[in-house]
């Protein structure tokens, strides 16, 4: 919030009878900073729209093992209503899960250009998220971290063939 705190320095230091409402990127920014920085716990590792069913894999890249159903998923961002929570099992350090997507498991699909929200239910703190364009995951590929868990997000061929 650098570009904030120097408006507010910058307001407090002009004459008062003449205030510059000038910083309405700093407001809409704000609402982020509120939420805090994603957890990291489960990370979203690849995306397989269009499949049959969906799916998309997540890791745990914690340092302990994660109870699956204190998170939920959803493919709309904060919809905390429509957030499925993961079956109730644990996941092992490093160990990785697949979940699948379809109308009657999770109430929604993964369409050709979405994006996928994993939430920690208690708190609704966001864990991961992917984001995915229309034509990056053609039939027989997916989108996926590579390497595993990393920043890099690239077109990959399906592991199920
Ligand atoms: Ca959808
Ligand atoms: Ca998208």
């Amino acid at each position: 919030m650098r570009s904030l705190s120097l408006a507010l320095v910058l307001a407090a230091c002009s004459n008062a009878a003449n205030p510059t409402p000038d910083a309405p990127a700093g407001v809409v920014d704000a609402s982020i900073v509120d939420a805090g920085p994603p957890l990291g716990i489960l990370i979203v590792n690849e995306v397989a729209p269009g499949e049959t069913p969906d799916w998309f894999e997540i890791v745990n890249v914690s340092g302990s093992a994660v109870q699956l159903g204190d998170y939920c998923y959803s493919d709309a961002a904060d919809d905390f209503a429509k957030c499925k929570p993961f079956s109730a099992m644990s996941l092992a350090t490093g160990a990785h899960f697949a979940q699948d997507v379809d109308d009657i498991i999770s109430g929604f699909k993964l369409g050709s250009d979405e994006a996928i929200f994993v939430y920690r239910i208690a708190d609704h703190r966001l864990s991961d998220s992917l984001d995915w364009d229309d034509g990056v995951a053609p039939a027989g590929s997916t989108f996926a971290r590579l390497p595993d868990t990393s920043r890099s997000i690239r077109p990959h061929r399906s592991r199920s063939s």
